[in-house]
């Protein structure tokens, strides 16, 4: 059975407690859940993971660098939150394990302000998914599913 990571980035462990106009109103445990019918759907196994700390996104994307050069990862869907805008690091770590990877955000960040028009992640993912709410997440799963 291979494996599919979905990282959360900072502040979504804040979901469905504030912004609900922006976020909706379902938190990190709901979108879990989401996550985790979608892959029993598929046959596929779930790592979920949230963190405040650019360095634990790191150490996932390192391990589901390694799960894919031993062939068993399906994919990677990846919340970077604000490091998407940030952070040359994640960029790295993606492209130098040559993860297939989607990136995801919540909401449409382009109709939002202006800084949240660039993504470090965007050039080494193989699609992004955005302003579908939380239903995305499951949306990713799907796809990653017929990769
Ligand atoms: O739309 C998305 O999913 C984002 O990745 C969410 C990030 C934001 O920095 C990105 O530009 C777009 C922020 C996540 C913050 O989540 C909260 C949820 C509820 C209350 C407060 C923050």
């Amino acid at each position: 059975m291979k494996t599919v990571f979905v990282l959360n980035g900072p502040n979504l462990n804040l979901l469905g407690t504030r912004e609900p106009a922006v976020y909706g109103a379902q938190t990190l445990a709901d979108v879990q859940q989401l996550c985790a019918q979608a892959c029993v759907r598929h046959g596929l196994a779930l790592r979920f993971h949230q963190s405040n700390h650019e360095g634990a996104l790191l150490d996932w994307l390192h391990e589901a660098g390694a799960l894919h050069a031993g062939g068993q990862l399906a994919g990677v869907v990846l919340n970077a939150g604000a490091y998407t805008h940030t952070s040359v690091a994640l960029y790295d770590a993606i492209k130098g394990t040559g993860l297939p990877l989607i990136e995801l955000h919540i909401s449409n960040v382009h109709a939002r302000e202006s800084f949240r028009h660039h993504s470090y992640i965007s050039p080494v993912a193989r699609a992004v998914v955005c302003g579908l709410g939380v239903a995305g997440y499951g949306l990713a799963i799907d796809a990653i599913a017929q990769w």
